[in-house]
C-alpha cells in the first residue's frame, strides 16, 4: 500500500469511527485548535484516539429462504456490523441498547479486565433497554467476534466480526473478507431448547442466575457408562453418527465402525445456514481484485453447529485461529468447530469465480460465499454437497503457535470432566450444572493446565473467558499446539490446555454449544482475592 493510500485510507476510517455529531467534532476541533493539540500531534492520532466508537444493539428485519424474520443486530461505525480497529488503537466503544430487551455483549477472545468482559455476572448485569455502557481496554490484534452473553440471543444472531488490524497482516496488502458463519432457525430459541429438554417453551431456563448462592451444589449427573476410548479417526466416523432431524435419512452410510459407539451431531434442525446472512440461493459475491490476493477471516459465529471450509480446487494457508498466528498449514478443506476463528491466505491462480463453502457436519447442506475477479461468470452453487463428516482433530493436531507459552511447569492441574447425555438433555462441568457450580479456583501468577475430559458422545468445543490458552496435548499425546480461546474436545478424548493466570477476575468456562452451556455446561474460573 502506498502512503498516500494509507493516509487516505486512515481518514476514512477515522471518519467512520467517529460518534460525534457534526457540531460535536467541531466544538472538538475549536477546541482543540486553541489549546493547540493539533499543531503538536499528527491529526488522524488525536482524533482517533479521542473518539470513541458507537455500538448499538437492535433489531433488523432479515429475509431467509424468500421469508421475513425479526433478528437482533449489532451496528458499528459506517452502519457496518461490529467493530474494526486499526493496530494500536484502544477498544473505546459506547455499547448502546436499542435492542427492546435486556442485553450485554462479550467480546468474545478479547482479553479486558474481567468487569468489561460482557458476561452478566452479578456484578456486571445486562443493560436495559435504553441504557449505554462504556468500555475502553486495550485489545489484542486478530479475528474476533462478538455476541450477547445474555439468555439465547446469540442464536438469534446478536453477533458481528470484531476485527482488530495489525501491522503484519497490513504489510501483506491482501484483501481481507470476513466470513460469519450461523446457523439460523424461524423458530424462537426458548421453542428449540423447549424441544431438545421437553419441557414447555413459556419458561425458558434463564442461563445465567445469581452464582453467589452456593446452597444447591452437588447436582449429579448421568454419566453415561461408555467403556474404552473410541478411535475418532475422521472417515471412521461415518455410519456412526446420530443426527437430529432432517439430516437423518442423509446419514445412510456404510461405514466401519459398526461396533463402535455412536457420536451425536446436530441436535437442532436449522432452517437455514447463513454465510454473511446470506444462503447459496443469493450468496455473496465478493469481488476480489486483480491481484487475487486475499485473506480470509472465517468466523464461526453458529449457535449449535460446526463445519467444513470447502476452498473448492483453491489452497490455502491457515496462518492464525481464534486471533493468534500460527505456522501456516495448508489445505483445501479445514474444520471450524462453534466460537472459533481461522485465517487463511489464499491466492486465486487466475481470473475467475471460486466459491469459499461450509459444510455442516454429519450432513450435505452448506452455505458460502463467492469470490469473483473482475468480469467473472458466477455460477449457482447448489445447497447440498456430499455429506461432510464429523468436525475432528485433523487440523488442531497440525497446528503450532507462532508464539507459544512460555516453557514452564504447571503450578496447578485440574482434570475436568465434560458429562452429559441427549436424553435427558442436560450437560455438566464436573458434575455440575450451571448455576449451581464450585468455582474453580486459580492464583494469580500460577501456571494452570486443565485437562479435558469427554465422557460424552458429543464433541464439546470449550471457551476460557479472559484468557488465551495453548493446546499443549491431545488424548495423551503432547504437542506444542495453537494459543487460541476456543478448543474442541471430541467424544471420548482429551484435551489438556495450559493458561497463565495473569488476568484477575471471574470468567466464564463453558461449552459454546449454545444449548449445552444452556442446559449446564458451564463453570467459573475464580482468582483468589475476588470477592463474589
Ligand atoms: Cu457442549
Amino acid at each position: 500500500m502506498r502512503t498516500s493510500d494509507r493516509d487516505s485510507r486512515r481518514y476514512r476510517l477515522i471518519a467512520e469511527g467517529t460518534t460525534m455529531s457534526p457540531l460535536s467534532r467541531r466544538t472538538f476541533l475549536e477546541a482543540a485548535l486553541a489549546t493547540g493539540i493539533l499543531s503538536t500531534l499528527p491529526a488522524s492520532r488525536s482524533l482517533a484516539s479521542e473518539t470513541k466508537k458507537r455500538l448499538v444493539a437492535g433489531t433488523r428485519t432479515l429475509e431467509v429462504n424468500g421469508r421475513a424474520a425479526r433478528v437482533y443486530s449489532l451496528i458499528g461505525p459506517g452502519e457496518r456490523p461490529g467493530i474494526r480497529l486499526r493496530a494500536g488503537e484502544r477498544f473505546r466503544v459506547d455499547l448502546a441498547n436499542h435492542s427492546g430487551q435486556q442485553t450485554l455483549v462479550h467480546w468474545h477472545g478479547q482479553l479486558p479486565p474481567w468487569t468489561q468482559d460482557g458476561f452478566p455476572w452479578p456484578e456486571t448485569p445486562a443493560l436495559g433497554d435504553g441504557a449505554v455502557q462504556s468500555y475502553d481496554y486495550r485489545p489484542i490484534p486478530g479475528t474476533y467476534w462478538m455476541h450477547s452473553h445474555h439468555g439465547l440471543q446469540e442464536q438469534v444472531l446478536m453477533t458481528a466480526p470484531l476485527i482488530v488490524e495489525d501491522e503484519t497482516a497490513l504489510r501483506e496488502e491482501r484483501q481481507e473478507i470476513v466470513l460469519m458463519l450461523h446457523d439460523f432457525t424461524f423458530r424462537s430459541p426458548e421453542q428449540v431448547l423447549a424441544g431438545l429438554t421437553n419441557t414447555n417453551a413459556g419458561s425458558p431456563r434463564p442461563v445465567v442466575q445469581r452464582t453467589d448462592d452456593r446452597s444447591g451444589h452437588a447436582v449429579s449427573t448421568q454419566h453415561s457408562a461408555m467403556p474404552g476410548m473410541m478411535n475418532m479417526g475422521g472417515s471412521a466416523m461415518a455410519g456412526m453418527m446420530n443426527v437430529a432431524g432432517g439430516d437423518a435419512a442423509a446419514m445412510q452410510m456404510s461405514g466401519s465402525g459398526a461396533a463402535a459407539p455412536r457420536m451425536d451431531l446436530n441436535d437442532v434442525d436449522f432452517d437455514a445456514f447463513l454465510a454473511n446472512d446470506r444462503t447459496l440461493t443469493d450468496p455473496e459475491v465478493v469481488h476480489v481484485s486483480r491481484s487475487g490476493r486475499v485473506r480470509l477471516r472465517i468466523i464461526n459465529g453458529a449457535s449449535s453447529s460446526q463445519f467444513w471450509i470447502d476452498l473448492g480446487g483453491l489452497t490455502g494457508n491457515v496462518v492464525a485461529v481464534d486471533g493468534r498466528a500460527v505456522r501456516p498449514v495448508a489445505g483445501q478443506r479445514f474444520p471450524i468447530a462453534m466460537a472459533q476463528r481461522l485465517d487463511v491466505l489464499i491466492d486465486l491462480p487466475r481470473t475467475g469465480a471460486f466459491p469459499v463453502l461450509a459444510g455442516l457436519e454429519g450432513s450435505p447442506r452448506r452455505t458460502g460465499i463467492i469470490l469473483a475477479t473482475p468480469g467473472s461468470r458466477i455460477l449457482r452453487v447448489a445447497e447440498q454437497g456430499q455429506i461432510a463428516p464429523p468436525v475432528d482433530m485433523s487440523l488442531e493436531t497440525r497446528l503450532t503457535a507462532a508464539e507459544p507459552l512460555r516453557a514452564r511447569t504447571a503450578d496447578l492441574v485440574r482434570t475436568i470432566l465434560l458429562d452429559g447425555s441427549m436424553k435427558p438433555y442436560s450437560w455438566s462441568i464436573d458434575g455440575e450444572m450451571w448455576p449451581h457450580i464450585t468455582p474453580l479456583m486459580v492464583k494469580q501468577g500460577q501456571r494452570v493446565e486443565f485437562e479435558l475430559v469427554n465422557r460424552t458422545m458429543m464433541s464439546h468445543p470449550m471457551h476460557l473467558h479472559g484468557h488465551s490458552f495453548q493446546v499443549v496435548a491431545i488424548d495423551g499425546q503432547p504437542i506444542h499446539g495453537a494459543v487460541r480461546d476456543t478448543v474442541l474436545v471430541m467424544p471420548r478424548a482429551r484435551v489438556r490446555i495450559a493458561f497463565d493466570a495473569d488476568n484477575p477476575g471471574r470468567w466464564a468456562f463453558h461449552c459454546h454449544n449454545l444449548y449445552h452451556m444452556q442446559t449446564g455446561m458451564m463453570a467459573e474460573v475464580r482468582y483468589d482475592g475476588i470477592a463474589a
